[in-house]
Formats: C-alpha cells, structure tokens, sequence
C-alpha cells in the first residue's frame, strides 16, 4: 500500500513509519557481545546489543515516560545452536544420509532447545525486576514481556527515550542493553523496544475500475491498448497497452498447473501477518465465484488470531489495508492449490515480538508444511527469526518470504545520490526460499509472450510533456548485512552479487510480481467489497507457496528446506531470466491510495533498471532481482524440488 509522492519525488507510505523502518537500513550492522572491551558493560553485565542505530542522529525528545506500558520479547537462545544448524543443515541436503528425517517439535525441543532451568533463570530475572511475563511457547525460545519503561530501563540498564524520527513521535532505546552477566549466552535477543520498527505488505495495487479516468485493465495482455493518451516516451514509442489483471486459471495454464493434475489435496499451508477481519472468509467465497475458481470448503480456511490485538490492529484503516495482502494471500495461494488447507497465523501487529509469536506458534504447532511470509522490512543487527526457521526446516516444513517491492532499497532509503542498497528482513535470512518478482506477459491463448525481471519505472505527462524517469517498484534484491553466503549458493552466485566477503545473496527464484501484469484480487475495503489488480513479490510468495503445495502433495510427503535441492537441479527447476533492455510498457493513470486521487497519465516501464542507477541486474545465470530464475513450468518445478 505505498505511493509515490510526486513532491518529493520520493517512495512514501501513508502510514509514514513504513519509511521510517526502511530508512534505518542505513544502519551499518552492529556485532556485539564477545570481544567487547569490559569497560564498555557495567560491573557484572553483559552486552546484548547496542541501541538502534539511527538513534544516533534522530531528535531525541526526553526520556519516556516512565509509566508508560511497553510489549516486547526476550528471546533465549537455544542451548545448543551449532547442533540445530548442523541438523537442518543436514536433513536438507539430498547428500545426506538424515536428508528429510524431520524431527517433531517436542524432539527438536528436547535435542536442542533451551532447558527449562534456562527459561526459568529468566523469567526470575524478569519477574524480579518488576515485569510481568505471558506464556512461554513449547519451544522454550522466548518470553514475552509486559512492564513500564521504568522497570524495562532497570532491567535492560537502559533508557527509553522519546524521539522525532520521519515525523513520528516513537520510543526506543537510546543506550545499549544488557543483561546480568549470569545470563550471558542465555539470552539472546530484545524484540519490540523500537517502536518505529514496523514492517510492511508488499502488496502492489491498482483500482480495477474505469472510474475517474483510470483504464480498465486488460484480461490478457495486449487486449486492450491505451490510445486516449499520448504517445509514450523513449526509449518506448506509441500507445502503450493497459496493464493486464489475470485471473487464476490463465496464470495456472501459463504456468502449466492443470498438466500436472495436482491441485494441493491435503497439504496445509501456513500464512504469517498481522491483523485480521470477520470478512475474509466471505471476501475469497465471492473472489472464488467471480473468478472462477473452486469455492473454500468448510474448514479449508481458518484463523489463529492472538488473544489480544495490538493497538495498530484496532484502527480499521490500518485493517483494511493490511486485508489486501490477507486476501491476496489466501487467494493467491488457492489460485495455485485450489484444495490446498490455509491456516492464516496473523500476528497482533506488525512489530517482530509479534511476528516472533505468531511463527514460533505456527511452527510449534506443526500442522503445516509450507510457510509463506508478503512481509518485510530493513534488516537489523540480528536475523531475529533464524533459530525458528532452523526448526522449521528440522520439522520438514518449507519457508519462503516474499523479497520485497523496493528493488535494492536505493529510492526508498532516500535520494539515489546518497542513498545505498540494503537489504530486507526476512527476505535475507539464509533458512527460507526468498521469492523474487517478475513481468510476465501471457497472451489469449495462454501463452507466455514474455517474462522478464520485474524492475517498474515511471513517467508522467502533463500536455505533451514527460517528467523524467523515476523508480516505481521493483523485486527485492540484494545481499546481507549480517548473514554470511550459505553453502547451497557457494560457487552459483558470483562475487559481483555475493560481495567479497561473500554474504547471503537473494531472493533465491522469482514469479509473477509486477502490479502492470497483476493478479485479481477481491477484498472488503471501507465496508464494500471490491475487486483490485493487485502485484509485488507479495503475490510471488504465496503463488509459489501453492506451487510447493502441488510438489509436497505429489511427493506424499513435507519437502522441508528448498534451497540445497533447488540449487543443485537449478537447470530444470527454474526458467532463467535475463536481459534488461525496456521493450515493453503500459499507460494508465495512477492512483494515490492516500487521497484517492488520479494523477497525470503515466507511462509504466517494464524491465526499465537501464533507465536509473541501479545495483541490480538481470544476467544470465543468477541475478539479484530473480535469483536463480522463474517458476516457468510447474511440472519441471515439482519435479526438481521432490
Ligand atoms: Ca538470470
């Protein structure tokens, strides 16, 4: 739900923290604890991490309140990391002799996992300094906090202090943490302190209507050219097409669906966000009648709301932007697996204790075999999912995040002069599938016209005139701050994209993203149920997510990790993309989700990262906007990935 501002000209968000999150990318990864000089910590703690970055030159506005009640977690760490990682490393690789001898969650606990003696040395330690502690999760992995700021302050021996930052007034620690040193090494990470931290959808959206002058979208592509406007600037020439809106069954012909006769019986698929609405299940009952596609049977979709609901999940305007994404997830992932079951695990509101809850929850209570995560934000100074998505892999279950919609983050961290590429979470973590975008153009017969990286630049007229050209939305790409190459990558992914050292470079492959070559989406927004064109790798994510789901129902069996499979039979598996030559455009006009507001027609670039300084690239071979390449053939992808 982003726009651009075109006083600015820069990416924006109506919920303005969106921006925040993404500007403290800028934070170079802070590594803490072991070989701290000790003068640093205080007698008798020990470092846990610094203070956010971006706290350094934001306005401080004083401390916090000391009243004021703050949510966070206090994550533990597990009592034997190394042996975890080792074990997923292992059940996921077809080399291994444990290739896919999953664990159950109590197992992965009891081998693995924290003591209960560690769990309560810290829950102690929390009570005793006046906080109150909620349930912790079979997976002896966190605590969940409740307390004022100044118990929080006392116990983290920090001060929370009130700061002005993109315009918001948030709270956050203005000192390092830490912790007393007898519980160095048990705890392991903070989650929620910073109030500014929210993470975001991806979804990409565009009005399907013909209202106030927008151009009723193309049911394939070419149907309909837009001549009521004037002709498009180089490097394109002529009337442009209006952008495509497809429906499930004529992606899942391009995409070769019905050939593999699979449609996800009796796989369970899991969908980690936030928030929730009583109008969902109606909402994909009229999106599945209106699109053709196979009504949700009794029990096929289901919801595992938290108890209680953070503030940001109460305000309705808040909801119904964040049921765009729920809808086109659910909708996205039938389109694929129309008897595929969805187990919708929102969390209580878009901040990582909560995001934490709701995937540990999800994956403690195994009942799915894929997860799919449209949501991210800038990578912090830990990859604060990772222990969860080790135990995700150790119980077979397969996880991919969408790579986001900001390209290399360039544009959004700020003007291109001065801003650099950084990285999004979790899209970075190296124990998930990351998906990455593209255009794909599919014709009146169901064939593949094109399909190429999904890289959006804009132009806008006023008269006959064209602005210069400007970033409009791109697939999420990049490398690591914090996360080094992982071994399935070693030797596919060169050093121009994996950097010297080498990090973890993503997304891993790519599918249908572009909002100009867009997927229909129903969903109630502001008490009416509407249908929409609606993109980004928040599409990507959960179609692929369906994909997986027609694999592990072929297989007979969960599939667990992806990537080490999905590497080694890259040939087969994936359609590799290259080439980054602008051939192709629409028109349209573009709407402001903020206003409501049309502005001047425009001029969408595909493929169009020639156009504007940009570290990305689409080459032969792996890429950094869609990695190892499109899920082109779903029957070669099953195949390959069993
Ligand atoms: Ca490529």
């Amino acid at each position: 739900m982003r726009f651009f501002d075109p006083s600015t000209g820069r990416r924006g968000s109506r919920r303005p923290l969106f921006v925040a999150l993404a500007a403290g990318a800028f934070a170079l990864p802070v590594v803490v604890a072991a070989g701290l000089p000790a003068a640093a910590t205080p007698t008798g703690r020990a470092l846990l991490h610094d203070a956010p970055a971006w706290t350094a030159s934001a306005k401080a506005l004083g401390a916090a309140p000391a009243g004021k009640i703050v949510n966070f977690s206090v994550a533990i760490a597990p009592r034997d990391a190394a042996g975890a990682q080792a074990f997923a490393d292992a059940v996921s690789d077809p080399h291994s002799a444990s290739y896919r001898h999953f664990l159950t969650p109590e197992q992965y606990t009891a081998r693995f996992g924290a003591t209960n003696a560690d769990v309560a040395a810290v829950v102690n330690w929390l009570q005793g300094a006046g906080l109150q502690t909620g349930a912790v999760p079979i997976s002896n992995s966190y605590v969940p906090v409740t307390g004022s700021v100044a118990a929080v302050n006392k116990a983290l021996g920090t001060t929370i202090k009130s700061y002005s930052r993109n315009n918001q007034n948030v709270t956050a620690p203005a000192s390092a943490l830490t912790v007393p040193s007898v519980l160095a090494g048990r705890v392991s990470d903070v989650l929620g302190l910073d109030s500014s931290e929210i993470y975001r959808t991806g979804a990409k959206v565009s009005p399907n209507g013909a209202s106030a002058g927008n151009v009723t979208c193309s049911t394939y592509w070419g149907e309909n050219t837009n001549t009521s406007y004037i002709p498009a600037p180089a490097p394109l020439s002529g009337n442009q097409p209006n952008r495509a809106c497809y429906t499930p069954s004529r992606l899942n012909a391009a995409r070769g669906i019905p050939a593999t006769g699979k449609t996800g019986a009796g796989v369970t698929v899991g969908n980690v966000l936030w928030c929730d609405s009583p109008t969902i299940p109606s909402d994909l009952n009229t999106w599945a009648a209106q699109v053709g596609a196979p009504a949700f049977t009794a029990g096929q979709y289901t919801s595992q709301d938290p108890a209680t609901w953070d503030a940001y999940c109460t305000n309705q305007a808040n909801v119904d932007g964040t049921m765009v994404e729920t809808a086109l997830d659910a909708e996205a992932i039938h389109g694929a697996a129309p008897d595929a079951k969805i187990i919708y695990a929102p969390a209580a509101g878009p901040y990582s204790n909560y995001l934490l809850t709701a995937t540990q929850n999800l994956v403690n209570a195994n009942q799915v075999s894929i997860i799919t995560n449209s949501w991210g934000g800038a990578e912090s100074n830990s990859a604060w999912l990772h222990s969860v998505y080790v135990q995700a892999a150790s119980q077979g279950i397969s996880v991919m995040a969408s790579s986001g919609d900001d390209g290399d983050n360039t544009y959004s961290n700020g003007s291109a002069s001065k801003a650099r590429p950084s990285a999004d979470y979790p899209a970075s973590d190296s124990q998930l599938t990351s998906i990455g975008g593209t255009s794909l153009g599919i014709d009146s017969t169901n064939s593949t016209l094109f399909e190429q990286a999904w890289y959006d630049v804009i132009s806008r007229s006023s008269g006959t005139t064209w602005t210069s050209d400007v970033f409009y939305g791109a697939s999420g790409g990049g490398k690591s701050a914090i996360t080094s190459q992982p071994s399935y990558q070693t030797g596919i992914v060169s050093s121009t994209f994996s950097g010297k050292p080498a990090k973890r470079a993503y997304p891993d492959i790519a599918n249908i993203a572009d909002s100009q070559t867009g997927y229909v989406v129903g969903v109630t927004q502001a008490g009416a149920y509407t249908t929409l064109t609606v993109g980004g790798t928040s599409l990507a994510s959960p179609y692929t997510a369906g994909e997986v789901a027609l694999a592990v129902q072929t297989k007979g069996a969960r599939l667990g990790f992806l990537n080490p499979k999905l590497y080694q039979n890259r040939a087969t598996a994936v359609s590799d993309v290259s080439g980054s030559t602008v051939n192709r455009g629409t028109e349209g006009k573009w709407k402001n989700p903020s206003t409501g507001t049309y502005i001047e027609p425009t001029t969408y670039f595909l493929n169009g990262m020639s156009l504007l300084p940009s570290s990305q690239q689409s080459v032969a071979g792996w890429d950094n906007i869609t990695g190892l390449g499109a899920v082109a053939n779903a029957s070669n992808f099953i195949t390959a990935i069993q």
